[in-house]
């Protein structure tokens, strides 16, 4: 059979990086089958291209993972595929909690053959063979004879074919404007390309926020693949960067990467002793991050961003989504332990949560230019289907969308606030991304480790243009163009560094240094540290 694997664009950016499903299920086809991955976000396809596409490559069986919020793309893309003559199976989290909807027994007509739910490792082979007889079912469950959920234990994880496949759509180098490549290369970025890769080292997480699908969806017990798999994927992958010329980049995608910090531990020290160390990128909860020596093997074992659910910075607020865990009087301690190795974070914060009143944007952005500098992201609370959060506000009359992935539209609530109007809520969400990506406040993060090494702030410059996009359009020349020009100054500050760090490498160190150590008395530190050692 001819299989193609889709995962529908999300409508607000490009992606930085491929989605796992797609490569774990293609690595589990039986060999004969022939399968196509397209990425929506990377290769953007109308209903009329994906019809053409399933009529040219004669595709027998489409296979769609999608979020919540890509629902009603998927739906669309789905119709167009089966009515250019495939079956159309759905997977992943949202089909998995709203089953019904793409069999067409809600309000919906039907957009799907067959849904997959859970995790499908186990199933995905079977619905294969089931398409191929013509014999698809509706619905397919990772169950025992029993009836009761199996969960992959991950021991005998898939080997990733990563040297073979073709990951050119999502080179970043690509994405970077021209002028920005010239100066890079200038300045010794030399890569040909430049990936972001999804990799996991475990699954589930037994911490249940209200928000969130990921305790229903995989579990609350957590399992891991073994250190030997992960360490040898990191090196084919390191190895597949040496031959190409770039860089590969590694994001564990597990959702709480330490949440048994000793394992995690045992983990990195492998990653060390095999040499399968490269940059990577991971989710850790800030309740985690405290033991010193497990930070020192993050460094050393190529940790550089931390993605960190902070959520909010009222404690009645996690209380009220289930996550006390969280601790704001200890986010800024956190944070400057990593800032001190040259690690930072990206932290994300959700408003709209009941205990919000209008300032919360500025509130939430005052403590955060006080700590060291990082890319905050901000969202509104968002009741995903099945989730204890929406089931309370449906409880409480309160869910003003309850379909609103069916009409979906980014940074929009789909419920009332308790403390703040559904206008407001957007409104601060769209304050926070302003004051902390202005150019202003882009200059002042970088002041705040000009004395760090000239690799580490030309990433976070990078890193601060790039995930503004996440909230202002950014996809087309004229808008790079005008972000540019808003931060020429910084862009020229950062030439300047760069050259005189690869002509006279010791002399603009020392001039780092010395300015320093006259600024604050320190040494190589970023400077909002002075407050908490
Ligand atoms: C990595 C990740 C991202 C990446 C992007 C995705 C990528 N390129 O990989 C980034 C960081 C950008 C991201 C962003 C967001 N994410 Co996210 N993300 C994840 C994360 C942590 C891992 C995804 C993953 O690879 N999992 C591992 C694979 C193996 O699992 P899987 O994808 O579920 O696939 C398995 C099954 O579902 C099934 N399956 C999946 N698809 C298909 C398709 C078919 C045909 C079949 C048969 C089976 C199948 O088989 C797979 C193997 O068992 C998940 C949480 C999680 N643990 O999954 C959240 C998650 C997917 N994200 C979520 C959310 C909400 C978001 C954001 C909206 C957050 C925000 N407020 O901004 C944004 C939206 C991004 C956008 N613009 O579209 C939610 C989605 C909930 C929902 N119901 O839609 C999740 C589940 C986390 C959560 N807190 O609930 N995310
Ligand atoms: S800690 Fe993260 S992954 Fe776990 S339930 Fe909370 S939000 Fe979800």
């Amino acid at each position: 059979m001819n299989i193609l694997l889709y995962s529908p664009d999300n409508g607000v950016t490009r992606n930085f990086m491929p989605h796992l499903w797609m490569f774990l299920l293609k690595s589990i086809t039986p060999a004969k089958h022939k399968v196509f991955l397209i990425d929506g976000n990377a290769q953007p396809m109308n209903e009329s291209d994906l019809s053409n596409f399933v009529k040219e490559k004669k595709i027998d069986l489409v296979g769609i993972g999608a979020m919540t919020r890509m629902a009603a793309r998927a739906y669309k893309a789905a119709d167009a595929m089966r009515d250019a003559g495939a079956k159309v199976v759905f997977g992943g989290p949202h089909v998995t909690e709203v089953p019904d909807e793409p069999l067409g027994r809600m309000d919906e007509p039907r957009h799907a053959d067959a849904v997959a739910l859970g995790e499908a490792d186990a199933t995905w082979p079977v619905i294969v063979a089931d398409a191929e007889r013509g014999a698809l079912k509706e619905k397919y469950e990772p169950v025992d004879q029993n009836g009761k959920e199996v969960k992959p234990d991950l021991q005998d994880y898939p080997l990733i074919p990563w040297e073979a496949i073709d990951l050119e759509q999502f080179n970043l180098i690509s994405h970077i404007p021209r002028p920005l490549r010239y100066v890079l290369n200038k300045v010794g970025m030399t890569w040909k390309n430049l990936h972001v890769v999804p990799i996991e080292s475990g699954r589930g997480c037994p911490y249940g926020c209200d928000f969130c699908t990921v305790t229903g969806f995989f579990g609350d017990s957590i399992r891991y693949r073994t250190n030997k798999s992960v360490v040898d994927e990191l090196l084919r992958l390191k190895a597949r960067a040496r031959r190409d010329g770039g860089r590969i980049a590694a994001f564990f995608i597990d959702d709480n990467f330490a949440i048994n910090v000793k394992r995690t531990k045992s983990l990195l020290r492998e990653m060390i002793a095999k040499d399968a160390v490269v940059p990577w990128v991971a989710q850790i909860s800030a309740n985690l991050l405290k033991d010193e020596e497990f930070l020192d093997l993050i460094k050393k074992s190529g940790g550089q961003w931390i993605f960190i659910g902070m959520e909010s910075i009222d404690t009645a607020n996690l209380a009220g989504v289930n996550k006390s865990f969280n601790k704001p009087s200890e986010y800024e301690a956190v944070l400057n332990r990593l800032a001190s190795r040259g690690v930072y974070a990206i932290t994300s914060f959700i408003f709209g949560m009941d205990g919000d009143s209008p300032d919360v944007a500025n509130r939430t952005v005052e403590k955060i230019e006080n700590w060291p500098p990082g890319l905050p992201v901000y969202g509104l609370l968002t009741p995903y289907p099945a989730t204890p959060l929406y089931d309370r506000l449906a409880k409480e009359g309160r869910l003003t969308r309850p379909l609103h992935w069916l009409d979906f539209r980014p940074f929009r609530m789909a419920f009332t606030p308790k403390g703040i109007s559904i206008a407001q809520a957007e409104k601060e969400v769209r304050h926070a991304w302003q004051r902390s990506y202005s150019p202003r406040a882009i200059t002042a993060s970088l002041r705040k480790i000009q004395h760090r090494p000239f690799a580490e702030r030309a990433v976070m410059f990078a890193a601060k243009l790039a995930f503004r996009g996440i909230y202002f359009p950014q996809m087309k020349k004229i808008q790079w163009i005008m972000l540019l020009a808003q931060n020429s100054r910084t862009i020229f500050q950062l030439i300047f560094a760069g050259l005189l760090q690869r002509v006279w490498p010791s002399r603009s160190s020392s001039i780092s240094e010395k300015k320093k150590v006259k600024e604050t008395g320190r040494t190589s530190e970023p400077r909002s540290l002075r407050k908490v050692s």
